[in-house]
Parts: structure tokens; sequence; C-alpha cells
């Protein structure tokens, strides 16, 4: 049976600290990128859900590990965003443990998905984060997102600037829209293909 099942989608639970996370009993793929840059309102459109994932215009909303569960399959685990310039460096350090902690020794994590704004140029921290990845031999896919906000001209050309900044070939990044919908058909085959 495929790894993407569409049924029931539910929230599992929010977790704090590694003690705290649910037994490794199921396939995981992680969502991390910026603050604000739409990780949650993906995880939902992912799983046709309005509003399964809290949706903030206020960034920083997601401080926690928070896990959800595709019918009684995968877990899809909603990071908390980096590069939020107000929150205090304890907290930040707190978070980059946490979630580093998480993604070296979870042996159950297929694959790391990087979000990125496609109007940004490359970040610092998201370039980084996807070296370390690489790095770390950790697998990895990119999301181009909110593709709703540009122009189809613009947006291959953004596209374009960015598979270059971060030394990845086409077939490892996803354009997409979480008010669209366009590229989930495309994300959810590809993060199927790190199930084999
Ligand atoms: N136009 C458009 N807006 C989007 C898209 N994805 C997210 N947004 C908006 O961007 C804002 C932030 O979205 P979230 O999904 O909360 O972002 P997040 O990355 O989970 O944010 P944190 O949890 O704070 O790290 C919200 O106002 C969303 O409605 C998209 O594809 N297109
Ligand atoms: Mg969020």
């Amino acid at each position: 049976m495929g790894l993407w099942q569409d049924g029931e989608a539910r929230f599992v639970k929010s977790v704090f600290n590694t003690s705290q996370l649910p037994e490794p009993e199921h396939p995981e793929i992680a969502f991390a990128g910026r603050s604000n840059v739409g990780k949650s309102s993906l995880i939902n459109r992912l799983l046709n859900r309005r509003d399964l994932v809290k949706v903030s215009s206020v960034p920083g909303k997601t401080q926690s590990l928070n896990f959800f569960q595709l019918g009684q399959g995968l877990y899809l685990v909603d990071l908390p965003g980096y590069g939020f310039a107000k929150v205090p460096r304890r907290i930040k350090n707190d978070w980059k443990g946490l979630i580093s902690s998480y993604i070296l020794n979870r042996q159950t994590l297929l694959c790391v998905v990087v979000i990125i704004d496609i109007r940004h140029e490359v970040k610092s921290q998201d370039l980084e984060l996807v070296t370390w990845l690489k790095n770390e031999h950790i697998p990895l896919l990119l999301v181009y997102t909110k593709q709703d906000k540009l122009t189809a001209n613009k947006r291959l050309h953004h596209a374009a600037v960015l598979d270059a900044g971060f030394g990845i070939a086409r077939e490892e990044r996803v354009l997409f829209s979480a008010k669209t919908g366009e590229g989930r058909e495309e994300l959810i085959s590809k993060i199927e293909q790190f199930a084999v």
C-alpha cells in the first residue's frame, strides 16, 4: 500500500522536548522553514483540511514540533519556524537543539521538506539548513511556496535563481501554492518516493 492514503487526518500531539516524542512507529515527513513562510498552510493543503494546523499572520506561531497523522499511517511534523528576530536568543537556541536532535536521531524520519518563499532571494538561514541537511545526509526536498503571489514569468526566474543558490536540481524541488493548491499532487508523489 502507498505511503499516502487519503484518509482522515488528525492532530496527534505537540512536542516541546525529545522525551515527549511519540513512539517511532510510523514513517514521518518533517516540514521546516522560516517563520511565516507557510509551513502550516502547506500541511493543511496537503491534508485537504482548512484549519487542522493553526495558521497565523503573526510570525513564530508554531513553537513546538506538532505531529499530525494521516489515517493510521504517515506522521507529518510541523517544525517551529526560524529567522524570527523577536524571539530571545535563549529560546532560539532551545529550538535549534530540539530540532537538530530530532532530525539527526529520528529513525522513522524519511525526509525534511524545506519551505522557501518563492519571492525571496536565498537567505542565509535557509542555505545553512539546506547545507547542514546535505552534510548530514538527511534526504531533503525543497518547496518554493506562495507561487500565487508572482506572475508566471517571475516564478520561473525566481525558481531558477533559488535552484542555483541552493545548488539543487529541478527534480529536488516543487513549486507550490497553499492558496491555489498548485503543486499538491507533485509534492505528494515526491514524498511517496522517499518511502521506497
Ligand atoms: N497567498 C498565499 N499566502 C500564503 C500561502 N501560504 C501561506 N500563506 C499565508 O502566510 C501566512 C503565514 O502562514 P503559516 O502557514 O501560518 O506560516 P508558518 O510557516 O506556519 O508560520 P509559523 O508557524 O509562524 O512559523 C498566513 O497569513 C497564510 O495565509 C500561499 O501559498 N499563498
Ligand atoms: Mg506554523
